[in-house]
């Protein structure tokens, strides 16, 4: 079975949620994120860099979220949540997926990292990156202002990928949301399997600390 080595609140959440809505059996291997476990010898022989998460499969081990998602997508999909290589809307599932982590999910980690030094000469490269946040929140908008998700009718991996990352914009930037984001935020997390992965990634952390 899939062991997803996660730590509350993390970027493990976007695996989860695709395991959760293909109903593919995953397991959940709480991590402590203290920066000391870490940086042991044995989270580096899993993680190189010391971060999370880490997904093991059989004798397979690998870092990246979505390189995850997509592996656990094309292993274990059965050709659904993305598009077949020769559909039309390919080229900007593979956009989209990116987008997710390169673009929008950077400055908010840049945001988490400048918060943990709380320096108060920091504060305008925390208003840079809420800035560059926010303009693709503003490109997602304009994307979804004639389809209901970013591939068109049919919901996939990337707006699963995408609201998680929207979950960060909210705590950390801003609860308000453009009205076309907000009307996609609000279907795309109502979906039963959200509701599963916010259950599971909150255990994961009672798990830890019982
Ligand atoms: N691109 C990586 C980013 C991993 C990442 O930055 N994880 C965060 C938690 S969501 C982390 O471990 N941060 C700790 C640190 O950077 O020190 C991925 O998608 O897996």
């Amino acid at each position: 079975m899939l062991k997803i080595y996660h730590s509350t609140g993390t970027r493990g959440f976007r695996v989860i949620w695709v395991c959760e809505e293909l109903s593919i059996p995953y397991e959940i291997v709480p991590v402590d994120f203290a920066a000391e476990y870490r940086a042991t010898p044995e989270w580096r022989a899993m993680n190189p860099v010391g971060k999370v998460p880490v997904m093991v499969d059989s004798d397979m081990t690998m870092f990246e979220s979505c390189a995850m998602m997509q592996y656990v997508l094309d292993r274990y999909g059965e050709g659904r949540l993305q598009p077949s290589k020769d559909d039309p809307s390919y080229a900007h599932y593979l956009q989209w997926c990116w987008f997710a982590e390169a673009t929008f999910a950077r400055p908010l980690g840049e945001i988490v990292n400048h918060r943990r030094a709380f320096k108060p000469e920091l504060d305008n490269v925390v208003a840079e990156m809420k800035g560059r946040a926010t303009a693709c929140v503003a490109a997602l908008d304009a994307a979804l202002s004639d389809r209901p998700y970013l591939l068109g009718d049919t919901l996939s991996a990337v707006d699963l990928s995408i609201c998680y990352v929207m979950r960060g914009y909210r705590r950390m930037v801003s609860e308000s949301l453009p009205a076309n984001v907000q009307a996609y935020f609000d279907s795309v997390t109502a979906l039963p399997s959200c509701a599963a992965t916010v259950k599971a990634d909150a255990e994961t952390a009672e798990r830890l600390q019982g």
